[in-house]
Protein backbone atom coordinates (compact mmCIF):
# COMPACT_ATOMS: atom_id res chain seq x y z
CA UNK A 1 0.00 0.00 0.00
CA UNK A 2 1.21 3.10 -1.22
CA UNK A 3 1.85 6.14 1.71
CA UNK A 4 -0.90 9.37 1.06
CA UNK A 5 1.44 12.73 1.76
CA UNK A 6 -0.63 16.40 1.94
CA UNK A 7 2.33 19.23 1.64
CA UNK A 8 1.00 22.40 2.64
CA UNK A 9 2.50 25.71 0.90
CA UNK A 10 1.71 29.23 1.88
CA UNK A 11 3.69 31.65 -0.48
CA UNK A 12 5.05 34.38 1.82
CA UNK A 13 7.13 36.09 0.07
CA UNK A 14 9.71 35.03 -2.68
CA UNK A 15 10.47 31.86 -3.91
CA UNK A 16 11.89 29.43 -1.65
CA UNK A 17 8.42 28.13 0.08
CA UNK A 18 7.08 26.94 -3.09
CA UNK A 19 10.69 26.00 -4.10
CA UNK A 20 11.20 23.47 -1.39
CA UNK A 21 7.96 22.05 -1.04
CA UNK A 22 8.26 21.56 -4.79
CA UNK A 23 11.59 19.91 -4.70
CA UNK A 24 10.20 17.51 -1.65
CA UNK A 25 6.64 16.81 -3.57
CA UNK A 26 8.31 15.34 -6.83
CA UNK A 27 11.46 13.62 -5.01
CA UNK A 28 9.01 11.87 -2.73
CA UNK A 29 7.03 10.68 -6.01
CA UNK A 30 9.92 9.59 -7.93
CA UNK A 31 12.29 8.38 -5.38
CA UNK A 32 9.86 7.22 -2.50
CA UNK A 33 6.76 5.68 -4.41
CA UNK A 34 4.73 8.33 -2.36
CA UNK A 35 0.88 9.71 -3.38
CA UNK A 36 1.60 13.57 -3.34
CA UNK A 37 -0.55 16.29 -2.77
CA UNK A 38 0.84 20.01 -2.71
CA UNK A 39 -1.39 22.54 -1.30
CA UNK A 40 -0.46 25.95 -2.75
CA UNK A 41 -1.60 29.01 -2.18
CA UNK A 42 -0.30 31.04 -5.00
CA UNK A 43 0.11 29.57 -7.85
CA UNK A 44 1.69 32.28 -9.27
CA UNK A 45 4.90 32.33 -7.21
CA UNK A 46 4.50 28.15 -8.42
CA UNK A 47 4.24 29.06 -12.17
CA UNK A 48 7.86 30.85 -12.41
CA UNK A 49 9.47 27.44 -11.89
CA UNK A 50 7.18 25.14 -12.97
CA UNK A 51 5.81 26.85 -16.30
CA UNK A 52 4.05 24.04 -17.59
CA UNK A 53 1.51 24.75 -14.61
CA UNK A 54 -2.02 25.85 -15.15
CA UNK A 55 -2.70 28.26 -12.93
CA UNK A 56 -7.02 29.03 -13.34
CA UNK A 57 -6.87 24.83 -12.48
CA UNK A 58 -7.79 24.43 -8.58
CA UNK A 59 -6.30 20.32 -9.45
CA UNK A 60 -3.68 19.33 -11.73
CA UNK A 61 -0.98 16.74 -12.19
CA UNK A 62 2.53 17.68 -12.58
CA UNK A 63 5.51 15.53 -12.49
CA UNK A 64 3.43 12.94 -10.91
CA UNK A 65 2.57 15.23 -8.22
CA UNK A 66 -0.94 15.83 -7.52
CA UNK A 67 -1.37 20.12 -6.97
CA UNK A 68 -4.25 21.63 -5.86
CA UNK A 69 -4.86 25.18 -5.38
CA UNK A 70 -5.11 26.00 -1.41
CA UNK A 71 -7.96 28.56 -1.55
CA UNK A 72 -9.35 30.60 1.27
CA UNK A 73 -12.75 28.51 0.47
CA UNK A 74 -11.47 25.02 1.58
CA UNK A 75 -13.32 21.90 0.63
CA UNK A 76 -14.11 18.82 3.00
CA UNK A 77 -11.00 16.87 1.97
CA UNK A 78 -10.01 13.52 3.61
CA UNK A 79 -6.49 13.30 5.45
CA UNK A 80 -3.43 11.84 4.60
CA UNK A 81 -1.20 9.23 5.86
CA UNK A 82 1.35 12.21 6.52
CA UNK A 83 0.55 15.56 6.92
CA UNK A 84 3.18 18.05 5.92
CA UNK A 85 3.07 21.73 7.06
CA UNK A 86 5.71 23.49 5.68
CA UNK A 87 7.37 26.15 7.80
CA UNK A 88 4.86 26.26 10.36
CA UNK A 89 1.89 27.64 7.76
CA UNK A 90 -1.17 26.81 9.47
CA UNK A 91 -3.65 24.00 8.40
CA UNK A 92 -7.52 24.61 7.48
CA UNK A 93 -9.30 24.01 10.81
CA UNK A 94 -11.70 21.36 8.72
CA UNK A 95 -8.74 19.53 7.32
CA UNK A 96 -6.99 19.11 11.00
CA UNK A 97 -10.67 17.93 11.75
CA UNK A 98 -10.30 15.30 9.30
CA UNK A 99 -6.82 14.29 10.32
CA UNK A 100 -8.75 13.80 13.83
CA UNK A 101 -11.48 11.97 12.71
CA UNK A 102 -9.24 9.46 11.12
CA UNK A 103 -9.35 5.98 12.20
CA UNK A 104 -5.64 5.77 12.68
CA UNK A 105 -4.16 9.36 13.29
CA UNK A 106 -1.77 10.42 10.72
CA UNK A 107 2.24 11.81 11.02
CA UNK A 108 1.64 15.38 11.26
CA UNK A 109 5.27 17.33 10.94
CA UNK A 110 6.54 20.71 10.47
CA UNK A 111 9.25 20.74 8.11
CA UNK A 112 10.99 24.16 9.11
CA UNK A 113 13.52 26.33 8.15
CA UNK A 114 17.05 25.34 7.25
CA UNK A 115 20.05 26.80 9.65
CA UNK A 116 23.23 25.52 10.91
CA UNK A 117 22.58 26.76 14.08
CA UNK A 118 23.45 24.35 16.97
CA UNK A 119 20.25 23.74 18.78
CA UNK A 120 18.58 22.78 15.61
CA UNK A 121 20.45 19.20 16.62
CA UNK A 122 18.62 19.35 19.75
CA UNK A 123 15.23 20.01 18.56
CA UNK A 124 14.91 18.21 15.08
CA UNK A 125 11.88 15.47 15.87
CA UNK A 126 10.44 16.62 18.94
CA UNK A 127 6.69 16.70 19.50
CA UNK A 128 5.02 19.44 19.00
CA UNK A 129 1.90 20.77 19.98
CA UNK A 130 -1.01 18.29 19.76
CA UNK A 131 -4.52 19.04 18.34
CA UNK A 132 -7.14 16.41 19.95
CA UNK A 133 -5.02 13.07 19.70
CA UNK A 134 -2.85 14.58 16.89
CA UNK A 135 0.44 14.89 18.18
CA UNK A 136 2.53 17.00 15.80
CA UNK A 137 6.64 16.87 15.20
CA UNK A 138 9.59 19.18 14.54
CA UNK A 139 11.17 18.47 11.21
CA UNK A 140 14.98 20.21 10.88
CA UNK A 141 16.83 20.20 7.82
CA UNK A 142 20.50 20.75 8.42
CA UNK A 143 24.07 19.89 7.89
CA UNK A 144 24.97 17.84 10.70
CA UNK A 145 23.96 14.50 11.92
CA UNK A 146 21.15 14.39 14.11
CA UNK A 147 19.39 16.80 11.73
CA UNK A 148 17.05 15.62 8.68
CA UNK A 149 19.43 16.70 6.19
CA UNK A 150 19.27 18.26 2.60
CA UNK A 151 17.08 17.55 -0.38
CA UNK A 152 19.16 15.80 -2.81
CA UNK A 153 17.60 14.05 -5.49
CA UNK A 154 19.28 10.34 -5.78
CA UNK A 155 20.54 10.86 -8.88
CA UNK A 156 21.61 14.24 -8.36
CA UNK A 157 25.84 14.62 -8.11
CA UNK A 158 26.53 11.74 -10.56
CA UNK A 159 24.54 13.78 -13.62
CA UNK A 160 26.00 16.93 -11.66
CA UNK A 161 29.75 15.11 -12.61
CA UNK A 162 28.48 13.78 -15.98
CA UNK A 163 27.45 17.39 -17.29
CA UNK A 164 30.37 19.12 -15.77
CA UNK A 165 32.84 16.61 -17.19
CA UNK A 166 30.94 17.58 -20.94
CA UNK A 167 32.16 21.00 -22.15
CA UNK A 168 29.51 19.55 -24.89
CA UNK A 169 26.64 19.27 -22.56
CA UNK A 170 27.72 23.18 -20.83
CA UNK A 171 27.72 24.52 -24.14
CA UNK A 172 24.54 23.43 -25.36
CA UNK A 173 22.70 24.56 -22.12
CA UNK A 174 24.49 28.00 -22.21
CA UNK A 175 23.90 28.07 -26.07
CA UNK A 176 19.72 27.36 -25.17
CA UNK A 177 19.91 30.15 -22.51
CA UNK A 178 21.61 32.28 -25.05
CA UNK A 179 24.64 32.42 -23.62
CA UNK A 180 28.12 32.39 -25.71
CA UNK A 181 31.23 32.27 -23.18
CA UNK A 182 33.61 34.94 -23.01
CA UNK A 183 37.23 33.73 -24.12
CA UNK A 184 38.91 33.25 -20.88
CA UNK A 185 36.02 34.38 -18.84
CA UNK A 186 34.85 33.86 -15.48
CA UNK A 187 31.75 32.31 -15.03
CA UNK A 188 29.57 33.30 -12.31
CA UNK A 189 25.72 33.39 -11.43
CA UNK A 190 24.39 36.16 -9.23
CA UNK A 191 20.85 35.52 -8.03
CA UNK A 192 20.21 37.89 -4.36
CA UNK A 193 18.21 40.23 -2.85
CA UNK A 194 18.60 44.25 -3.34
CA UNK A 195 22.23 44.71 -1.96
CA UNK A 196 24.41 47.61 -1.36
CA UNK A 197 27.87 46.00 -1.69
CA UNK A 198 27.04 44.93 -4.96
CA UNK A 199 28.81 48.14 -7.00
CA UNK A 200 31.69 47.46 -5.17
CA UNK A 201 31.85 43.84 -6.97
CA UNK A 202 30.89 45.20 -10.25
CA UNK A 203 33.63 48.00 -10.07
CA UNK A 204 36.23 45.35 -8.98
CA UNK A 205 35.00 43.03 -12.02
CA UNK A 206 35.24 45.57 -14.37
CA UNK A 207 38.91 46.48 -13.73
CA UNK A 208 40.27 43.00 -13.17
CA UNK A 209 42.64 41.70 -15.62
CA UNK A 210 40.76 38.80 -16.18
CA UNK A 211 37.39 38.91 -17.81
CA UNK A 212 34.80 37.87 -15.57
CA UNK A 213 31.20 37.12 -17.37
CA UNK A 214 28.22 37.39 -14.82
CA UNK A 215 24.62 36.04 -15.69
CA UNK A 216 21.93 37.49 -13.61
CA UNK A 217 18.61 35.90 -13.61
CA UNK A 218 15.45 38.00 -13.84
CA UNK A 219 14.86 38.84 -9.66
CA UNK A 220 15.19 41.49 -7.06
CA UNK A 221 19.05 42.28 -7.91
CA UNK A 222 18.33 43.40 -11.26
CA UNK A 223 17.36 47.38 -10.21
CA UNK A 224 21.00 47.77 -8.43
CA UNK A 225 22.52 46.18 -11.45
CA UNK A 226 20.46 48.49 -13.78
CA UNK A 227 22.02 51.08 -12.01
CA UNK A 228 25.64 50.52 -11.86
CA UNK A 229 25.57 50.06 -15.30
CA UNK A 230 23.59 53.30 -16.05
CA UNK A 231 20.96 51.92 -17.69
CA UNK A 232 17.19 52.63 -17.69
CA UNK A 233 16.08 49.01 -17.04
CA UNK A 234 17.43 45.40 -18.06
CA UNK A 235 14.95 42.73 -19.53
CA UNK A 236 15.97 39.45 -20.45
CA UNK A 237 18.62 38.54 -23.14
CA UNK A 238 20.23 41.94 -22.08
CA UNK A 239 24.18 42.20 -22.86
CA UNK A 240 25.84 44.97 -21.54
CA UNK A 241 30.07 45.29 -21.07
CA UNK A 242 31.81 47.58 -18.94
CA UNK A 243 35.76 47.12 -18.59
CA UNK A 244 36.86 42.87 -18.27
CA UNK A 245 32.80 42.70 -16.55
CA UNK A 246 30.24 41.70 -19.07
CA UNK A 247 26.49 41.16 -17.61
CA UNK A 248 23.83 38.87 -19.31
CA UNK A 249 20.47 38.65 -18.01
CA UNK A 250 19.05 35.43 -17.59
CA UNK A 251 15.09 34.27 -17.99
CA UNK A 252 13.83 32.86 -14.46
CA UNK A 253 14.22 29.30 -15.55
CA UNK A 254 12.86 25.70 -14.33
CA UNK A 255 14.56 24.36 -11.38
CA UNK A 256 16.26 21.75 -13.13
CA UNK A 257 17.80 24.36 -15.69
CA UNK A 258 18.97 26.43 -12.80
CA UNK A 259 20.60 23.38 -11.34
CA UNK A 260 22.58 22.77 -14.73
CA UNK A 261 23.41 26.54 -14.82
CA UNK A 262 24.76 26.43 -11.45
CA UNK A 263 26.91 23.79 -12.37
CA UNK A 264 28.59 25.03 -15.81
CA UNK A 265 29.65 28.46 -13.58
CA UNK A 266 33.04 29.12 -11.58
CA UNK A 267 31.22 30.98 -9.00
CA UNK A 268 27.42 30.76 -7.76
CA UNK A 269 26.10 33.86 -5.62
CA UNK A 270 22.96 32.58 -4.34
CA UNK A 271 20.46 33.37 -1.80
CA UNK A 272 17.56 32.39 1.17
CA UNK A 273 17.35 28.67 1.24
CA UNK A 274 16.71 26.17 -1.46
CA UNK A 275 18.99 27.96 -4.00
CA UNK A 276 21.81 28.23 -0.95
CA UNK A 277 21.45 24.38 -0.79
CA UNK A 278 22.11 23.72 -4.68
CA UNK A 279 24.88 25.71 -4.90
CA UNK A 280 26.63 23.95 -2.37
CA UNK A 281 25.48 20.65 -4.77
CA UNK A 282 27.42 22.27 -7.72
CA UNK A 283 30.28 22.06 -5.57
CA UNK A 284 31.64 25.31 -6.85
CA UNK A 285 32.78 28.46 -4.37
CA UNK A 286 30.07 30.29 -3.88
CA UNK A 287 28.36 33.56 -1.89
CA UNK A 288 25.72 33.22 0.30
CA UNK A 289 23.33 36.50 0.67
CA UNK A 290 21.25 35.55 3.38
CA UNK A 291 17.49 36.24 3.96
CA UNK A 292 17.63 38.79 5.84
CA UNK A 293 15.17 39.03 9.58
CA UNK A 294 14.58 41.31 12.22
CA UNK A 295 17.01 42.42 14.58
CA UNK A 296 19.84 40.73 12.67
CA UNK A 297 18.81 37.70 13.75
CA UNK A 298 20.02 36.23 10.30
CA UNK A 299 23.78 37.30 11.08
CA UNK A 300 23.44 34.64 13.71
CA UNK A 301 22.84 32.03 11.44
CA UNK A 302 25.36 33.32 8.99
CA UNK A 303 27.64 32.86 11.38
CA UNK A 304 26.47 29.36 12.31
CA UNK A 305 26.91 28.11 9.25
CA UNK A 306 30.43 29.86 8.39
CA UNK A 307 31.65 28.19 11.85
CA UNK A 308 30.52 24.54 10.18
CA UNK A 309 31.55 25.36 6.83
CA UNK A 310 34.76 26.59 7.03
CA UNK A 311 35.83 24.75 9.61
CA UNK A 312 38.67 22.77 7.49
CA UNK A 313 39.87 25.57 5.59
CA UNK A 314 43.50 26.92 6.43
CA UNK A 315 43.57 29.65 8.52
CA UNK A 316 44.09 32.43 5.93
CA UNK A 317 41.10 30.97 3.13
CA UNK A 318 39.03 31.08 6.38
CA UNK A 319 39.53 34.83 6.42
CA UNK A 320 39.05 35.68 3.05
CA UNK A 321 35.98 33.82 2.70
CA UNK A 322 33.90 34.66 5.83
CA UNK A 323 35.63 37.81 5.07
CA UNK A 324 33.63 37.90 1.94
CA UNK A 325 30.10 36.37 3.15
CA UNK A 326 30.17 38.86 5.74
CA UNK A 327 30.80 41.80 3.21
CA UNK A 328 27.97 40.67 1.21
CA UNK A 329 25.62 40.40 3.60
CA UNK A 330 26.48 43.44 5.34
CA UNK A 331 26.78 45.46 2.01
CA UNK A 332 30.65 47.08 3.37
CA UNK A 333 33.77 45.94 2.16
CA UNK A 334 32.99 43.83 -0.87
CA UNK A 335 35.56 44.55 -3.21
CA UNK A 336 38.57 43.96 -0.88
CA UNK A 337 37.27 40.77 0.46
CA UNK A 338 36.89 39.52 -3.22
CA UNK A 339 40.16 40.94 -3.94
CA UNK A 340 41.72 38.33 -0.62
CA UNK A 341 39.26 35.76 -1.56
CA UNK A 342 40.31 35.44 -5.26
CA UNK A 343 43.70 34.54 -3.91
CA UNK A 344 42.80 31.65 -2.33
CA UNK A 345 40.65 30.34 -5.15
CA UNK A 346 42.34 26.66 -5.83
CA UNK A 347 41.51 25.97 -1.66
CA UNK A 348 38.07 27.19 -2.12
CA UNK A 349 37.33 25.06 -4.83
CA UNK A 350 38.40 22.28 -3.77
CA UNK A 351 37.10 22.81 -0.04
CA UNK A 352 33.65 23.15 -2.34
CA UNK A 353 34.11 19.75 -3.68
CA UNK A 354 35.00 18.56 -0.34
CA UNK A 355 32.11 20.07 1.38
CA UNK A 356 29.65 18.77 -0.89
CA UNK A 357 30.74 14.98 -0.88
CA UNK A 358 30.56 15.75 3.09
CA UNK A 359 26.88 16.64 3.20
CA UNK A 360 25.97 13.92 0.94
CA UNK A 361 27.37 11.15 3.17
CA UNK A 362 24.62 11.83 4.93
CA UNK A 363 20.97 10.65 4.27
CA UNK A 364 19.01 13.18 2.06
CA UNK A 365 15.70 15.08 3.64
CA UNK A 366 13.01 12.98 1.80
CA UNK A 367 14.79 9.71 2.65
CA UNK A 368 14.81 11.10 6.20
CA UNK A 369 11.25 11.91 6.16
CA UNK A 370 10.19 8.54 4.93
CA UNK A 371 12.31 6.86 7.82
CA UNK A 372 10.88 9.16 10.35
CA UNK A 373 7.37 8.11 9.41
CA UNK A 374 8.52 4.07 9.21
CA UNK A 375 9.85 4.52 12.48
CA UNK A 376 6.77 6.12 13.97
CA UNK A 377 4.13 3.86 12.45
O1 LIG B 1 13.41 33.12 -3.32
P1 LIG B 1 14.14 33.00 -2.04
O2 LIG B 1 14.67 34.23 -1.48
O3 LIG B 1 13.20 32.32 -1.03
C1 LIG B 1 13.04 32.30 0.34
C2 LIG B 1 11.85 33.06 0.78
O4 LIG B 1 12.15 34.42 0.77
C3 LIG B 1 11.43 32.61 2.13
O5 LIG B 1 10.39 33.36 2.62
C4 LIG B 1 12.62 32.61 3.04
O6 LIG B 1 12.27 32.21 4.29
C5 LIG B 1 13.65 31.68 2.47
O7 LIG B 1 14.04 32.18 1.18
C6 LIG B 1 14.84 31.52 3.33
O8 LIG B 1 15.39 31.99 -2.23
P2 LIG B 1 15.48 30.43 -2.41
O9 LIG B 1 15.14 29.72 -1.16
O10 LIG B 1 16.78 30.16 -2.97
O11 LIG B 1 14.37 30.05 -3.49
C7 LIG B 1 14.51 30.31 -4.85
C8 LIG B 1 13.93 29.19 -5.64
O12 LIG B 1 13.85 29.54 -7.01
C9 LIG B 1 14.78 27.92 -5.59
O13 LIG B 1 13.95 26.78 -5.54
C10 LIG B 1 15.52 27.93 -6.92
C11 LIG B 1 14.48 28.55 -7.79
N1 LIG B 1 14.95 29.18 -9.04
C12 LIG B 1 14.50 28.64 -10.23
O14 LIG B 1 13.76 27.64 -10.25
N2 LIG B 1 14.89 29.26 -11.38
C13 LIG B 1 15.70 30.34 -11.41
O15 LIG B 1 16.01 30.86 -12.51
C14 LIG B 1 16.18 30.84 -10.16
C15 LIG B 1 17.09 32.03 -10.15
C16 LIG B 1 15.77 30.24 -9.00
Amino acid sequence: MKVHWDIFCTVVDNYGDIGVTWRLARQLVAEQSCVVRLWVDDLRAFERMCPELDITRDQQWQQGVEVRHWSSDWQPTPAADVVIAAFACQLPSAYMDAMAARERTPLWMNLDYLSAEDWVVGCHGLPSVKFKQVQKYFFFPGFQVGTGGLLRERELLASRTRFQASAHAQREFLWELGVQRVEGARLMSLFAYENAGLADWLDVMASDARPTQLLVPEGRILGDVARWLGVEGLTVGAIEQRGALTVQVLPFVSQDQYDRLLWSCDFNAVRGEDSFVRAQWAARPMLWHIYQQEDDAHLEKLEAFLALYCRSLSPAARVALEGLWRAWNTGAGVAAAWILALEHWPELQKHADDWCLEQASQPDLASALVQFYLNWI
